[in-house]
């Protein structure tokens, strides 16, 4: 009897549970150290069931961009998730830890990576209507080429429910480096998005460091692992490193959690410059995260515990 129990109530849990959220991640993997950290991030709500990493698209026209996300997703057990490459990107920069961290490491990977648009339009075409987020956080290269794709604009309209975005500043800064690289794609994206838009700035992720401790620390269930190796390699270590991409993450899968504030409605306007400036308006589709001390203290502490959460199938080293 027992166990009948048991059985019907975890089916009632789990008929109770909301579904995962379908999430997509376009990275440009290998300009910072975030990029990687979000990643795990995702890794966690995805083994969490809070979401489904349905696929990672790289902005980075650099081959090991992709193998660095190929290298965390196989470290997760997670190979099987599909990675994209764009082509003719902005940037071939390969940065400076991507490389080194697989060679050092010996990381596996996959070498043959689809093109990202026409990923992100496969994936798209799978999902629900209104389902999908998608968390953009380097240039808007795939995206703004996703609004000129055959069906792109309406695969964007009709399936996805959030972009969560960090660029951008809203506090008057100089262009931010995600709107800088691409100004023409950061300005189609703004203006032409047909859904709604959550932009975290650079003001936001600025104010929350990730520990050196954390990297130190909380790690320490795994002898070894890809974003370790990146975090250790990316600057001298040991360095606090700024949060912006984990924001965009921890926004997208948890909106109603109260880690941030979101402004009200409005547009984000790009200049020719990549100058970003906030504009209210009641029937704007766009909105920004807004942040005071205790969210940052609430955020930072969700941002550790999923970035360094154990991972289920991790691989053995
Ligand atoms: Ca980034």
């Amino acid at each position: 009897m027992k166990k009948q129990f048991a059985v019907v109530l975890f089916c009632t849990l789990a008929a109770l549970a909301a579904p995962p959220v379908p999430v997509i991640y376009d990275t440009d993997m290998g300009n910072d150290i975030d990029d990687a950290l979000a990643l795990a991030m995702l890794h966690a709500l995805d083994a969490r069931g809070e979401i489904r990493l349905l696929a990672v698209t790289v902005t980075k026209d650099n081959p090991w961009a992709a193998r660095y996300v190929s290298a965390v997703n196989r470290f997760y057990g997670r190979g099987d998730i599909p990675v994209g490459l764009v082509r003719e990107g902005v940037t071939r920069e390969e940065g400076n830890y991507v490389r080194r961290a697989i060679e050092q490491g010996g990381w596996p990977h996959d070498t043959d990576f689809p093109e990202a648009v026409g990923l992100l339009r496969r994936v798209l075409a799978e999902e629900a209507d209104g389902s999908v987020v998608l968390v953009q956080v380097g240039f808007s290269t795939n995206l703004a080429r996703l609004l000129d794709a055959p069906g792109g604009r309406e695969l964007a309209s009709r399936k996805v429910k959030l972009l969560s975005v960090m660029a951008g500043d809203f506090t008057g800064g100089g262009p931010e480096y995600n709107v800088k690289e691409d100004i023409p794609s950061a300005r189609k994206l703004a203006a032409e998005w047909p859904g709604p838009i959550v932009w975290s700035g650079f003001e936001v992720g600025k104010t929350i460091r990730y520990p050196a401790r954390s990297i130190e620390r909380d790690f320490a269930w795994t002898p070894r692992h890809p974003v370790v190796d990146g975090y250790r390699l990316y600057m001298k270590f040991p360095y606090d490193r700024e949060t912006w991409d984990l924001t965009a993450v921890l926004y997208a899968a948890r909106p109603t959690d109260g880690y941030f504030t979101v402004s009200g409605p409005g547009w984000v306007r790009i200049d020719e410059r990549g100058m970003t400036r906030f504009e209210p308006d009641p029937a704007g589709r766009h909105r920004h995260l807004i942040v005071d001390d205790l969210q940052r203290a609430r955020a930072l502490e969700a941002m550790v515990w999923l970035a360094s959460q154990p991972a289920r199938d991790a691989m053995r080293h």
